[in-house]
């Protein structure tokens, strides 16, 4: 049996064999969670981000049939451009896409799959994807909640994504064994707020700390990701309230019209845009790129505590 490779661009390779730290973005934010153009300017902007904060972005998608981690800026166009066009991929359909040479978005849970084949082992986000309102009927639990059990990558987030249950998301997280690290806050961030009140047993404000502990949860047998959980800037953060009444109205709104599984996310990502005045949008971009910079730091703490990959 051939190992599928990842392709990757010559910055990526270079980064890699140099131990030049590298730190991994998706793409389902790009084609599936923000409209054209600002998906395009936002991707090309958070990916500048890092390079600032001195790692090597590789953002990673399913082109052509081919796993990529890097990619060129004509192919993040495609991405933005073509938006839900471009399959949604996270674990259970990525063999499907790539064995019809098709195209696909990759999800946190694919993310993160593609870049520990790559040896990439930071990844900035949004928001995770976690467990859903209602998840006693549904039984609707993101992939993402798996992945990062069994998937060795540290994910930068502003928490989960407050249209989650988010006390039975952190539930979750702890029942299979995934560090969830505040950064400077001790209670869990909510996405477009600052704080959803619910309190983190681990947090610090001090990024080798932080990178110490992954590479110590690293030493320890069959442990997976961890989650670092990086609250939305100050000046772009929602009030709670506002937040709570859009996301309240998208979700009746998704009931009504029967919207579930994997179009339930974008759609009341994108209808809390359009309730929130376009408020929710620039929250989401802000906080994505204050994760990459915060990513970009603690792939350069971590390449300090494990020259080889570990
Ligand atoms: N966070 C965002 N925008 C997004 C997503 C997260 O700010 O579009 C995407 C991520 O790719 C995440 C996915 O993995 O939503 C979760 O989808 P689901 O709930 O269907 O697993
Ligand atoms: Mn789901």
């Amino acid at each position: 049996m051939v190992r599928r490779k990842v392709h990757l661009t010559e910055e990526v390779r270079y980064a890699l064999e140099e131990g030049v730290p590298v730190v991994a973005l998706e793409s389902t934010i790009i084609s599936h969670g923000m409209p054209w153009p600002g998906n395009y300017e936002a991707a090309v902007a958070v990916e500048e981000v890092v390079r600032q904060h001195g790692a090597v972005p590789a953002t990673i998608a399913l082109i052509g049939g081919k796993i990529r981690a890097g990619l060129e800026k004509e192919q993040i166009e495609y991405l933005a451009r073509a938006g839900r066009r471009v399959e949604k991929v996270s674990r259970y359909n990525f063999a499907h896409v790539l064995a019809r040479n098709a195209d696909g978005a990759t999800t946190v849970a694919a993310t993160m799959w593609v870049a520990s084949m790559a040896g990439i082992r930071v990844f900035a986000t949004g928001g995770i994807g976690g467990v859903h309102r209602g998840w006693a009927h549904t039984l609707d639990i993101s992939a993402d909640l798996e992945a990062l059990a069994r998937t060795r990558v540290a994910v930068v987030s502003a928490g989960a994504k407050a249209i989650l249950d988010l006390p039975a998301t952190l539930e979750y997280l702890e029942t299979r064994g995934v560090p969830v690290i505040g950064v400077g806050t001790d209670t869990f961030p909510a996405f477009f707020s600052r704080s959803s009140g619910l309190k983190l047993a681990m947090y610090s404000e001090d990024v080798a700390e932080i990178a110490g502990w992954v590479h110590t949860h690293w030493s320890l047998p069959d442990t997976g990701g961890v989650l670092v959980a990086n609250p939305v800037p100050r000046e772009r953060a929602l009030e709670w309230a506002v937040a709570q009444a859009a996301i309240e109205q998208a979700l009746k709104e998704a009931d009504a019209k029967d919207v579930r599984g994997k179009e339930l996310t974008p759609f009341l990502l994108q209808r809390i845009v359009e309730l929130t005045g376009g408020k929710s949008l620039e929250a989401n971009i802000a906080l994505v790129k204050h994760n990459a910079a915060l990513a970009a730091r603690l792939a350069g703490e971590l390449a300090l505590c494990l020259p080889d990959k570990g």
